[in-house]
């Protein structure tokens, strides 16, 4: 996050520093639709962007794997910004899906962590992430480091539309400032998710529920646990559960929540107490101090307080923690998952 930051936009002076990005200023003043494509992690990243832009800029925003883009005759022109997310900046998808958006005259912008990679190279503009070398397969600070352009991007264009005041702008950079700081603290919860996992390392299925920008994270939470410790997993948004997935839950079901204290809280807690009464096991993502929810599940993991456009950057890293602990747990190669690849090229 600090690195990303180093490229942050200054909403006093006006200037921003996003990459090229600034170049399209005007186009971003004006643009109608944004589409974000890519897969995997940076999908998830994706989502959260949606959330970030639609609510601070605005402006509509549509989230693609690249691996089905691609292959379908999407709607999309010159007047489209298209934003492209990839860690490795080599994805055979997320490249094949830029192709065909730019031969239909979009304006491409990518994020991307590897200096010198293939996709940087086909992008309009775009913004290097600077999070260093991902040593394992599966993508961690990577989703950090994209979800922080993300805010900084999604701020950006709220200030050129003047969808959200300057002074609020300022104060939200204020407390972005401060979410490294949050970040380490929530990464002291470590020895209490080394035990939480302990207690889940046999289970054979994981549901992840959240509500708004804690859905993206949910569905990030679950591909961790699949990619590393080969659970079965599946992320949804918590409402949605009542129309299929509560079918799953007994006794032998851990549900993980992410029940911040935030817009949805009383809706998430709602959603625990119907795990509960069907006797699902529940783990759940709190703000720390929370005692309501403490008191109706099974296992809590608090995270500090903060805004909630930067929830996704907060509540990922337990549940980051989490998969890696119960891959260590079941003997699982955390660094070099069964099957997949770093960049998936073909
Ligand atoms: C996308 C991705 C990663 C995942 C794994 C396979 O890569 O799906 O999110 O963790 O490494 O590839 P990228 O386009 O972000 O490099």
């Amino acid at each position: 996050v600090r690195d990303c930051m180093r490229g942050r936009i200054y909403p006093i002076e006006g200037k921003v520093q996003l990459g090229g990005i600034k170049d399209y200023a005007d186009k971003l003043k004006n643009v109608e639709r944004i589409v974000v494509i890519a897969c995997g992690t940076s999908w998830h990243a994706g989502l959260v962007g949606e959330y970030l832009i639609e609510e601070y800029a605005r402006i509509p925003v549509e989230v693609e794997y690249a691996s089905e883009f691609r292959y379908r005759n999407p709607i999309i022109s010159e007047k489209d910004i298209v934003i492209a997310i990839s860690q490795s900046g080599e994805t055979a998808d997320t490249m094949a899906a830029i192709e065909l958006a730019k031969e239909r005259g979009a304006t491409i912008f990518g994020i991307c962590n590897v200096v010198g990679s293939s996709i940087p190279r086909i992008t309009d503009a775009g913004v290097y992430t600077h999070a260093g070398p991902e040593i394992g397969v599966a993508s961690t600070k990577a989703f950090t480091a994209q979800v922080t352009v993300l805010t900084l991007m999604a701020l950006y264009m709220a200030q050129q539309r003047g969808t959200v005041k300057q002074s609020d702008l300022v104060s939200m950079l204020t407390e972005l400032d401060e979410i490294p700081t949050l970040i380490e603290q929530a990464l002291k919860s470590d020895e209490k998710i080394a035990e939480i996992a302990e207690k889940f390392k046999d289970s054979s299925n994981c549901l992840f529920l959240g509500r708004g920008s804690g859905f993206p994270v949910a569905l990030e939470g679950a591909l961790k646990l699949k990619e590393i410790s080969y659970i079965h997993a599946e992320g949804y948004p918590a409402a949605e559960m009542k129309h299929g997935p509560i079918a799953l839950i007994d006794e032998d079901m851990p549900v993980v929540f992410i029940a911040t204290k935030n817009s949805s809280y009383e809706k998430v807690i709602s959603n625990i107490q119907e795990v509960k009464a069907r006797k699902g096991k529940v783990i759940a993502i709190v703000t720390e101090g929370d005692k309501t929810v403490k008191e109706m599940v099974d296992y809590i993991i608090e995270i500090p307080a903060c805004n909630e456009a930067y929830l996704p950057l907060l509540a990922t890293i337990p549940l980051q923690l989490l998969s890696y602990h119960i891959a260590v747990l079941r003997g699982c190669n955390v660094d070099q998952p069964r099957n997949l690849a770093k960049s998936v090229t073909v």
